[in-house]
């Protein structure tokens, strides 16, 4: 059987840089052999071609081959995973709505040439923020898959939740299950410990650390790392996406849960249709959010807080005419 074929798009990009060599290396896929295609805007191509260089080099068992495209219909043509990755930074003076109008006009014709060209069992994981809202143009553009088969990144803010709780408390990261973010990728979203879990057991954390301190912190550790590191987080979300996909194909462990911004079924109170994260497991064949969670009034207001800024970036890219 050939190796499955995987489309990552912002190849030579800083997050490009630290998946491409993982998801060769089995990291995301197991023993799989993997078939990569990389999609880079022209300016990039010599970079992205450097780096698959870099990738042959690397000698990997499992990779049989690499290629670089800057045509979207020729990188998405076969794909049964898409990275997307590449995406239009929000660069000075630029306002909210240009800032997704740009990144309308990547994430639209991708859905398209995902729809026109991708494996029928493509899944879809969009990274480039505004994460959730692009998910929603990309799917919005590929009526023919499934728009279950679309998710966004929310699992850099899942890992960041569960390694706070983790130094919190002193347990092994391990030992730490069921933190969930809710809502948006973004400084709105909603980092909840309310089912969390070390060792099995309900954990007991004062309010008053949750709200002033470990909320803030996940919330704004993006922004932490640029502060400290003068580039935003890469090898990190990298290793997020790693994981994102992993337990999306392989399935999430039976005592445990994700995050992932999924398009909402109405469940929890989230309006239809808007890509926002839940609670997921995974058996190996698709996202399912987690029913029957008691949501107290505490979490309502987060949750809806974070919904209301998902809506108006839903509302602003339909008046755009992206959706
Ligand atoms: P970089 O600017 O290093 O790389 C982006 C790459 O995308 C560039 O090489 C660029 O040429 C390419 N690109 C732009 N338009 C493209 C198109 N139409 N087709 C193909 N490639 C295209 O950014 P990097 O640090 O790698 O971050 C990539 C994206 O991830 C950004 O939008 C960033 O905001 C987002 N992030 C999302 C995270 C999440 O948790 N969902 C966390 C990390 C990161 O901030």
């Amino acid at each position: 059987m050939p190796g499955m074929r995987i489309t990552v798009t912002g190849a030579a990009g800083q997050i490009g840089y630290a998946l491409l060599f993982r998801i060769a290396s089995g990291a995301m896929l197991g023993d799989e052999p993997v078939r990569l295609r990389l999609l880079e805007v022209p300016a990039a191509v010599g970079a992205a071609e450097g780096t698959a260089m870099e990738l042959v080099d690397c000698a990997f068992p499992l990779l049989e081959s690499v290629d670089v495209f800057d045509d979207a219909g020729t990188a998405f043509d076969g794909a049964q995973i898409a990275l997307l990755v590449g995406a239009r930074p929000r660069g000075p003076g630029m306002e909210r709505s240009d800032l997704l109008e740009a990144n309308g006009a990547i994430f639209a014709p991708q859905g398209a040439a995902i729809n026109a060209r991708a494996a029928d069992d493509v899944r879809v994981l969009v990274v480039g923020n505004p994460a959730n809202t692009n998910a929603l143009i990309a799917a919005s553009h590929a009526p023919d898959v499934p728009a279950d088969r679309f998710s966004a990144m929310t699992r850099l803010d899942h890992n960041r939740a569960v390694a706070q709780l983790a130094a919190r408390t002193g347990a092994r990261v391990g030992d730490v299950s069921r933190v969930t973010i809710w809502g948006n990728h973004s400084t709105t979203q909603f980092p909840d410990l309310a089912h969390a879990r070390i060792s099995g057991e309900p954990v007991a954390v004062d309010s008053s650390w949750v709200e002033d301190d470990f909320i803030p912190t996940v919330a704004r550790r993006g922004a932490a790392i640029i502060e400290a590191r003068g580039a935003s987080s890469a090898a990190s979300a990298a290793n997020a996406a790693i994981d994102h996909v992993r337990d999306w194909v392989q399935g999430t462990s039976p005592h445990d849960w994700t995050s992932a911004g999924v398009i909402s079924d109405g469940a929890y109170g989230v309006p239809e249709g808007i890509v926002s994260s839940f609670p997921v497991t995974s058996d190996g064949t698709g996202w399912r959010i987690v029913d029957g969670l008691e949501i107290d009034a505490f979490a309502r207001s987060r949750i809806d807080a974070s919904v209301a800024e998902l809506l108006e970036e839903r509302d602003a890219v339909r008046s755009l005419g992206l959706i």
